[in-house]
């Protein structure tokens, strides 16, 4: 967790909430083939609408979002199992002629956050021990030593944390011993904890982040709370590997 001085000085204004597919986990040195950012103001978490037929009172998904969403020809063969979970292939890649995390990936992505209200927060889950380092790797390739001024939180270490600090609240109020914590924390089993279903269109980009920003509306005044202690600069990412390996050209 990084330290507190490290944090926004002022509250979070904007979440974007970031999902990358990509060719593979580590240690196989992935590179990204799809991204995805939704970003969602702080006010539509703090000022949900409801739809009034619905008895159980969910949250609609928020209306006002900016998208931006494309992907990107890896440049490197994928696993089976990505390109299984993924349903993307090199070759679909190439026959539909995507290109590589080229300069124009930086200029879209930072004309997106320009477009938004600071700060700003990046949102993954996992995002520390996969999205943002990965991140890392192809803005580094591009020269770029990092994304100034954003901030970034993993919504992974969160849920952990905030499920902790209510099991340390319910052994004081009822001086009880520590709930034995069986709770799962992938993404797909959080929105089934909230949902009582499985998500749509898991290991799509947007699928996942739609995912995501259902799951953090049921919990979202706690996690805004936590992020606006825990968020850390983006910069202080470490990139998952040094990209100084040459690939072959590929395909
Ligand atoms: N990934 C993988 N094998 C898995 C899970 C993920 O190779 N069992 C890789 C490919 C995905 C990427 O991680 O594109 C991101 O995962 P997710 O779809 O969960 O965001
Ligand atoms: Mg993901
Ligand atoms: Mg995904």
């Amino acid at each position: 967790m990084c330290a507190a001085s490290e944090s926004p000085s002022r509250r979070i204004e904007t979440f974007v909430f970031l999902d990358l597919e990509a060719t593979g986990l580590p240690p196989s040195r992935p590179k990204i083939t799809e991204l995805c950012l939704f970003a969602v103001a702080r006010h539509a978490f703090e000022n949900p609408q409801y739809d009034n037929r619905d008895s159980k009172r969910m949250p609609l998904f928020p209306r006002l979002v900016d998208k931006l969403c494309f992907c990107i020809n890896p440049g490197k063969p994928f696993t089976p199992a990505a390109s299984s979970i993924t349903g993307l292939s090199n070759e679909e890649l190439a026959w539909n002629k995507k290109q590589s995390f080229n300069i124009h990936v930086l200029h879209m992505i930072t004309a997106f956050f320009n477009r938004q209200s600071p700060p700003i927060c990046l949102v993954a889950h996992n995002g520390c021990g996969y999205d943002f380092p990965l991140l890392k790797v192809e803005l580094s390739a591009l020269g770029i030593s990092g994304l100034d001024d954003i901030y970034c939180a993993d919504t992974l270490k969160a849920m952990k944390a905030l499920d902790s600090k209510n099991n340390q609240l319910h052994q004081l109020l009822y001086q009880a011993s520590p709930l034995r914590s069986k709770k799962k924390y992938s993404l797909r089993d959080l929105y089934y904890r909230f949902y009582n279903v499985y998500p749509l269109n898991s290991h799509s980009a947007e699928g996942d982040v739609m995912t995501l920003i259902s799951v953090f509306q049921q919990c979202a005044a706690d996690l805004i709370c936590w992020m606006d202690s825990n968020a850390r600069p983006f910069n202080t990412i470490r990139a998952m590997y040094e990209e100084n390996e040459k690939y072959t050209s590929f395909p």
